[in-house]
């Protein structure tokens, strides 16, 4: 069986990673479509060794497409999701338009897959934010084994999680430094190259920040409403990848050697971690891998239960666009969707 599949906003930083992943594991599509804004309707991208030219989303009739990977931004989501749904065409939303909707599952396919079954209520499917992604992918088999408490997440995101502008903005930034030019931030609220910024999205009224607050409903949506969650998000300048130091406490002791053997056993991670030097990954290196990483996994004896981590992935990947390809394998591979348009 094959697949028509649609994907919007097919010129942004995750658009693209979305057309290679669908390349890169064979998706059993029938055709792939590339649809963006007016503005960028006849741009040109990648699909395997293949070109497609961008359709406008206005003008784009969706009632024979499958399945439609979304990553448009929120407004976009929120005022097409449900006209393309209607249409029959099961959308999956990289955006945070919909991820807090009791009728919209929310899925990292490592930790919750079973939970997909709900996406008939809207025919919307959810794809996490990218920092709450890597984290439950290395929190679900901790808790399966020991039941996890709370966790404390210091996050250390990079730049392509703001976009392209935001990426264009540190490497300009970065070459004005060595040049000598005047820094004028305007993607970052404060010069990004040779710095770090403890602010990613919009504050909210308790003095946390709304990528603090997803890293928490993010977790007790996907894993357990009972455990506690505390978050510092703070921007790094790096170009891919996102690392999060994860401090956790359980209910039931866990050693780290068995923390280490039950991470190496589960799917979608690798651990990397021997106590030297070099013996752990960094954001640079994850960057185009699809795993989730986890290092420097040591006992914290200040509390009862107590271990730390060091978790790194692609955001652009396992935090975006390959979870969002995941999903689509799911309802491909439990035939939970039939193509609309039998094989010739
Ligand atoms: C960042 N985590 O690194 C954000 C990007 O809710 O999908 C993803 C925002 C989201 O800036």
């Amino acid at each position: 069986m094959a697949y028509k599949v649609a994907v919007v906003g097919a010129t942004g930083n995750v658009g693209r990673e979305m057309l290679d992943i669908l390349a890169e594991r064979g998706f059993p599509a029938s055709e792939v479509v590339a649809v963006a804004s007016r503005r960028s309707q006849g741009v040109d991208v990648s699909f395997g060794d293949k070109t497609l030219a961008c359709q406008a989303i206005d003008h784009y009739d969706f009632s024979d497409v499958d399945i439609c990977l979304m990553s448009a931004g929120g407004e976009v989501s929120k005022e097409w999701s449900p006209k393309i749904a209607a249409q029959g065409c099961v959308v999956i939303d990289n955006s945070s338009a919909w991820r807090y909707d009791a009728d919209v599952p929310l899925i990292v396919p490592e930790v919750n897959a079973d939970a997909i079954a709900g996406f008939t209520k809207k025919n919307i499917i959810a794809n996490p934010n990218c920092s709450t992604a890597q984290l439950v992918v290395a929190l679900k088999p901790l808790h399966d084994a020991a039941k996890i408490k709370r966790i404390v997440v210091s996050t250390y995101q990079s730049v392509s999680g703001g976009g392209k502008d935001a990426m264009d903005e540190l490497f300009n930034q970065t070459r004005s430094v060595f040049v000598n030019d005047p820094i004028v931030p305007e993607k970052f609220t404060k010069r990004i190259a040779f710095n770090v910024i403890p602010h990613i999205d919009v504050f909210m009224e308790d003095g946390y920040t709304k990528e603090e607050w997803k890293v928490l409903a993010e977790t007790k949506k996907m894993l357990d409403p009972a455990i506690k969650v505390t978050c510092t998000a703070v921007r790094v300048p790096v170009f891919i990848g996102h690392a999060e130091a994860v401090n956790i406490e359980f209910d039931q002791p866990l050693s780290a050697d068995e923390a280490r053997d039950i991470l190496r056993e589960a799917p979608g991670i690798l651990v990397v971690d021997k106590t030297e030097d070099g013996g752990y990954v960094t954001p640079y290196e994850c960057a185009g891998e699809d795993a989730t990483y986890v290092s420097r996994i040591r006992e914290d004896a200040t509390v009862e239960n107590g271990l730390n981590l060091w978790v790194v992935a692609d955001n652009l990947r396992k935090g975006a666009a390959l979870n969002t390809v995941q999903i689509a394998e799911v309802l491909v591979n439990r035939q939970l969707i039939a193509p609309k348009k039998a094989a010739a």
